[in-house]
């Protein structure tokens, strides 16, 4: 298979669990798999073939189930989803739901696998397993091994996408041998002029900069770290939104801790010009084949000293540390202009569709040596986290052929984004095609979708894309962009597939400064944590992979 997204997908697994080290054992694949990938043959009889809803193994049938799932902070119970019905009217089965969203959705679950088989739900869905709950849960037999019951009588559907994506069950199969979490499929990639595919998250920080205040300041595009430093001065003395106030222009904004959205919303494609970006959490990072510990990198202390003298200069905004996206975004989207420079996944979403034709792209600037290096994030396109079955399941056979419909193309579709006729139109397009239906007023295409989803596993492949519905305009754009302006910055394509410590010391440096003095000691201790020991591990899981591939 081209690119090495997929073959990385696999190993990711091998690295999340890094503690056990034992080797993937591969597991059961598709071969026997015999229906046709993605015809209509398997994807459209599911309203009317209640008749393939199996017998259980053991005899004893089960049509009532529990569920554990987790929804969108907008989303009704699943049990109101017409996608639901649907499902349920043609296997001829009734979920009892206990949908949880948000922050109690962890707390939730964790009381849940704590109290024992009496409460235990039939099966856990879009739960935001955690490969290490899988790999307990497995061990201890609170989930089932699934591995039986992936065939063409119980999962047709998922055999067909399995025919196509052969690896899929490797990435989920845990070291112990068995596979305990069914996949599921997120592709959302464009093909570079190297021939492989990239996935829409490989750069997830996009720098972007008012061209308008820019012109007001009489100063060029910025090419190098320097020019965008005396860029931002201007921003800070000037009224350059020319609302009187000369104080209320931010010239940079972003946001730094992981769980308020860095992900996305991070700085670290600016550090990019003292030769790193640090897109994963994990700060993991690749470089000719070896792997290596990127907080731990001259890089990022040369980048972290370079910022906190702008933080000193107050160019930085003192809210990076608190803010969350909301607060952010509430940010740019105020009466006035207020942000000079900012990171997110795009521009529109942070300052409204009208501002953000006053913003561009910041080039990936050159730092002090004349040069620059964007290291690609580590993207997967194969999860393991969205369906596993308990012990006290009486009927698994009957429950995975109920969820298996998920992975047929047109029901997978409407569970990832929303029903026909409430999503999508009415009727496809001359092609077959479905197009994402006329927004109302005011409405977004990530609030219609967040209210008519159902989250779960779902097969999203790159040829299912104008073949039975568009992608969002948005994701399109957003594609195109990282093809033809982000991807120019980037020489070495190589990534790696996914220390907490690091964080509080990051904001305490850029805040604080004093990096320079505590650097050596903060290496100490990140090797007394046994760093070299994780980066090993990472390493010999990298170097037995590369050579299974030969
Ligand atoms: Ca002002």
């Amino acid at each position: 298979m081209k690119g090495i997204w997929k073959r990385l997908a696999a190993l990711t697994l091998v690295l999340a669990l890094v503690a056990g080290l034992a080797a993937c054992t591969g597991g059961d694949n598709s071969s026997s798999g015999s229906s046709s990938q993605g015809g209509s043959s398997s994807s459209e009889g599911s309203a009317a073939d209640s008749s393939t809803a199996s017998t259980p193994d053991d005899g004893e049938k089960q049509t009532s189930f529990k569920i554990f799932a987790g929804v969108s902070e907008l989303s009704p119970d699943n049990s109101e989803k017409p996608i639901v019905q649907q499902m349920n009217e043609a296997k001829g089965v009734t979920i009892e739901w206990n949908c949880v969203s948000g922050d109690t959705l962890t707390e939730k679950k964790n009381l849940m696998l704590n109290a024992g088989s009496d409460s235990m739900p039939d099966a856990f869905m879009a739960a935001q397993l955690k490969d290490a709950e899988i790999m307990t849960c497995g061990t201890r037999g609170l989930f089932i091994p699934l591995e039986d019951y992936i065939n063409e009588e119980t999962m047709p559907n998922l055999m067909s996408v399995l025919e196509v994506r052969p690896d899929a069950l490797a990435a989920c199969t845990m070291p112990d041998g068995h596979i305990y979490t069914l996949p599921n499929f997120g592709e959302m990639g464009f093909e570079y002029k190297d021939g492989n595919t990239y996935e829409i998250g490989s750069i997830p920080q996009f720098t972007c900069i008012n061209t308008k205040w820019l012109k007001a300041v009489n100063k060029e595009m910025p090419k190098t770290i320097d020019e965008l430093h005396d860029v931002l001065v201007e921003f800070k003395n000037q009224d350059v939104n020319g609302n009187g106030d000369p104080n209320d222009e931010i010239p940079l904004s972003f946001i730094f801790p992981w769980d308020n959205g860095a992900w996305c919303a991070n700085m670290t494609t600016l550090w990019a010009p003292f030769g790193c970006t640090d897109y994963n959490e994990d700060h993991r990072a690749i470089k000719d084949g070896k792997v290596y510990y990127q907080a731990a990198s001259e890089e990022y202390k040369n980048a972290l000293a370079y910022f906190h003298g702008w933080f000193e200069e107050g160019l930085i905004d003192i809210e990076v540390f608190s803010q969350d996206s909301s607060q952010y975004i509430a940010k740019g989207n105020g009466e006035d202009a207020r942000l000079g420079t900012f990171v997110w996944w795009e521009i529109p979403e942070v300052v409204g569709y009208d501002r953000a034709e006053d913003y561009a792209y910041l080039p990936v600037l050159d730092g002090p040596d004349g040069t620059h290096h964007v290291n690609l994030n580590q993207t997967s396109t194969v999860s393991r986290d969205q369906f596993a079955v308990t012990s006290a399941c009486k009927d698994p056979k009957t429950l995975l052929n109920w969820v298996d419909q998920m992975y047929d193309p047109m029901i997978s579709m409407q569970c990832n984004y929303g029903p026909i006729g409430v999503f999508f139109d009415e009727t496809p397009d001359e092609k077959g095609v479905y197009n994402t239906i006329e927004l109302k007023e005011g409405e977004t295409e990530g609030e219609l979708k967040s209210k008519s989803e159902l989250l779960g596993p779902t097969r999203q492949l790159t040829e299912d894309y104008g073949k039975y519905f568009y992608m969002e305009a948005r994701a399109q754009q957003r594609l195109d962009d990282l093809r033809d302006f982000w991807f120019n910055y980037v020489d070495s394509t190589e990534s790696y597939p996914n220390v907490v410590y690091t964080e509080e010391r990051a904001s305490h440096w850029l805040r604080d400064g004093g990096i320079e003095a505590e650097w050596d000691q903060y290496l100490k201790d990140l090797d007394s944590m046994g760093l070299q020991d994780v980066v090993g591990a990472w390493q010999s899981a990298y170097d037995r992979y590369a050579e299974a591939l030969k």
